[in-house]
């Protein structure tokens, strides 16, 4: 293992020549008027502190009531403090990808964690180098890719570890540093800043903390900051999810169900109170410890586990009882990793003292989102409640923000790209859908008249850890209007009347007005930041039947043997049941597969296909019908759903470029010709049309098959006005016989 000396050497020198191109690149940057904003004669560096899952709870400049962070606290009095700071999309990859971007998770690709950066993509650091700037980042990064646009990077793997933790360098080694993670990302900062750059030029350094992610393991030299004082405990800790969407009760972040007995809870061996705590993840980092590290551990942990041990089995600790204890330990851990988080900002605060670079360099504290203490019972993040969706964000610019400022404006972490850019002068391109927040920072907080009114967030991870559905919304000053597309509910909260979010009042008439108001802000945002769900690959795997028939159909598709694929919803998986025998006597003897889910839209079928549900089939003919839940679930545009059809058919051609498709018009659906349904289904297929090209797309539209003379659509075809009967699949497997043979089967 590596102790953090420097290992910047004189390489850094060499580079004389570049130097003076840059400097002249200076003296003509200079001239730009933002870039003059500060210190006179250069624009300023920028110092990016970030942290992972900091809540602005745990922030004494935000009114904590559980801990003290005095370095944080310094940044706010000697700068800005903005109260309404959001992240576009709770979770980390995502949010680090917005910041880096400028852009909507939807438009940046990196939806959920786990994706992979496209590191194509504009960012705002590739722009700052192109303007001179040198740049860095340290620590926690877990988008997937190596960094681009940095000039230095040092990066912990995923999720990185809290103790002697190991980091990817910018030559794919990896290199072990004994010590705490808080204090190493802190020295490399610190050894960049000293060594690793041109003292003539600008910096920017992304200094990425892990902590205070989960496991929350402390260094010990805080383990007794907060020692053995009772936290308070927030008001909704025992929160019972009633007057909310049911989707609330499925989650699975509970401090009083989901904590592991060895990883969360930092006990060792077997668990011995199953009732109360999960097992089978011990505490990863304690075996990463040195010999020394695990005795400082032990002394500290082990009396305390010991005494929870005696007590419990002694009987004497109520349910309840064991939930403040678990909350108690819970913050103990979090809060001891938020102060070792809070000491580095107070290290690199004084490195620019010492050197004399406070002056013209801005500091940024901030989160990659926010966190729940305990509210609503909780740990994690994710929903769009009021504490994982803020950030903090608190700024130091001498000259520039007047000290000891708060800002009331709603901000986003699609905003940060803009800023830096316009705060060294950088035209910040049109594509980032952030602002910048010059204006706001200029001008004691206050937002110009044109900002935003309200915010847009997604969360798209759905089922994955912690059980947390996918959702989207808004939040303006006042309200919050969330949609949960699983069970199509709509949230509202009045979040002056309550602010701990505990009553939906959506189907209150008294807000009939605002609800409406919202829903129609809501859908305008959309169209403003591109939104369209119908593109947006989304899976299902929190229905248990879905996942399963997404695995056996996948298999199936392994076997690569099917010569005929039918991809669709239920209309499609229907030929299983009223249609089968149908199937049987036409395509059984092509191996065909069917690979239409019930209840899927567009967005289902394209995360299908990119998810390998396509197996290793190679088909002749591939036919698509799919659309009509878009229609009927969500009611979405013509033109998103068309979107969606053409992205599948993209998909298709670049997966199987030899096999033909067969697109089907959607099928009618509704009795009457003026039903609503029928008649968006009718202008998707207006639409979706013109994607036949004569060569391997061909379109098929047998709608006037079903149709009765006036229109309307018989029960006799279509017992449900939806779904074909035997005799409707007969009616589609005629039409589609002729296609097929032409095209080969
Ligand atoms: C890990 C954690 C989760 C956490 C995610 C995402 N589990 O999977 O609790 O929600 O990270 O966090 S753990 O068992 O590894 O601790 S994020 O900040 O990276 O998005
Ligand atoms: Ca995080």
């Amino acid at each position: 293992m590596t102790k953090t000396t420097s290992c910047f050497g004189r390489a850094w020198l060499g580079r004389g020549l570049g130097v003076a191109v840059m400097i002249a690149a200076w003296v003509l940057a200079t001239a730009l008027p933002s870039a003059r904003a500060s210190a006179p004669g250069r624009p300023p560096n920028i110092v990016f502190i970030f942290s992972d899952d900091h809540a602005v709870q745990a922030i004494s400049a935000y009114g904590s009531k559980v801990n003290h962070t005095p370095h944080i606290d310094r940044l706010a009095q000697e700068g800005m403090l903005f109260v309404n700071s959001f992240c576009a999309n709770s979770l980390c990859g995502p949010s680090r990808a917005c910041i880096q971007t400028g852009k909507h998770s939807h438009l940046n690709g990196f939806l959920r964690n786990g994706d992979r950066f496209d590191s194509s993509q504009l960012t705002f650091p590739k722009l700052l180098q192109k303007a001179g700037y040198q740049t860095a980042i340290i620590g926690k990064w877990h988008l997937g890719t190596d960094p681009v646009g940095y000039d230095y990077w040092e990066v912990l793997p995923g999720q990185g570890n809290y103790y002697n933790p190991v980091f990817i360098q910018m030559d794919g080694s990896r290199k072990q540093y004994q010590g705490y993670v808080t204090d190493i990302i802190t020295d490399r900062s610190i050894d960049w800043l000293e060594h690793g750059r041109d003292p003539n030029r600008p910096f920017m350094l992304m200094c990425q903390h892990k902590a205070p992610h989960r496991n929350w393991s402390p260094p010990p030299r805080h383990f007794d900051t907060y020692g053995d004082r009772p936290v308070p405990e927030p008001p909704t800790l025992r929160d019972d999810y009633s007057g909310r969407t049911r989707l609330l009760k499925e989650n699975e972040m509970t401090i009083a169900h989901h904590m592991f007995w060895g990883h969360d809870m930092k006990f060792h061996g077997e668990n011995l109170f199953p009732d109360y705590f999960r097992s089978g993840l011990a505490n990863g980092e304690y075996r990463r410890m040195t010999p020394e590290q695990k005795a400082a551990w032990d002394a500290w942990y082990e009396p305390r586990n010991q005494e929870f041990i005696r007590r419990m089995k002694a009987g004497e600790l109520s349910e309840d009882e064991v939930l403040q204890w678990k909350y108690q330990r819970y913050m103990h851990d979090y809060l001891a990793c938020v102060q070792a988080v809070d000491d580095s900002v107070g290290r690199l605060l004084k490195w620019l003292d010492d050197n004399g670079l406070a002056e013209n360099t801005v500091v940024i504290y901030s989160s990659d989102q926010g966190f729940y203490l305990g509210e609503h019972g909780w740990f994690d993040k994710r929903w769009i409640f009021e504490e994982s969706l803020k950030m903090p964000f608190i700024i130091r610019w001498p000259g520039v923000v007047a000290p000891g400022t708060r800002s009331e404006a709603l901000i986003q972490n699609i905003d940060y790209a803009p800023t830096f850019l316009d705060m060294a002068g950088v035209p910040v391109p049109a594509e980032m859908q952030g602002r910048s927040l010059l204006p706001v920072l200029k001008s004691g907080g206050k937002a110009p008249a044109d900002w935003r009114d309200a915010i847009y967030y997604a969360y798209y991870e759905n089922v994955a850890a912690h059980n947390v559905p996918m959702h989207d919304g808004i939040r303006t000053a006042r309200y919050k209007l969330a949609f949960f597309p699983r069970t199509r509910e709509w949230q509202l909260f009045d979040l002056q009347k309550d602010p701990m979010e505990l009553r939906s009042v959506h189907r209150d008439p008294e807000y009939a007005n605002v609800l409406t108001a919202l829903q129609k802000r809501y859908r305008d945002l959309k169209r403003f930041y591109q939104v369209n769900s119908a593109v947006i690959p989304a899976h299902r795997r929190g229905e248990a039947w879905w996942r399963e028939r997404e695995r056996q159909k996948t298999a199936e598709a392994r076997k690569g043997k099917a010569q005929l694929v039918f991809i669709g919803d239920s209309i499609t998986q229907g030929w299983e049941g009223r249609g089968k025998a149908v199937w049987e006597a036409h395509y059984a003897k092509y191996d065909a597969l069917n690979l239409g889910f019930s209840g899927d839209r567009t967005e289902h079928v394209i995360w299908r296909l990119t998810h390998g549900n396509l197996g290793r089939v190679k088909p002749k003919v591939a036919v698509v019908m799919i659309g009509t839940n878009n229609t009927g679930h969500l009611m979405q545009e013509p033109e998103e759903v068309a979107a969606g059809v053409e992205a599948i058919i993209r998909i298709l051609r670049e997966k199987l470029p030899d096999t033909r498709i067969v697109l089907m018009a959607i099928f009618p659906r509704g009795h009457s010709p003026f039903d609503l349904g029928r008649l968006n289904n009718i202008a998707i297929n207006q639409r979706i049309r013109r994607l036949a090209d004569g060569e391997h797309v061909r379109y098929l539209d047998i709608s006037d098959r079903f149709l009765a003379p006036d229109g309307t659509l018989p029960k006799e075809l279509m017992p449900d006005f939806l779904h074909p009967n035997r005799r409707g699949y007969e009616i589609w497997a005629e039409a589609l016989d002729p296609v097929l043979k032409e095209l080969g089967l």
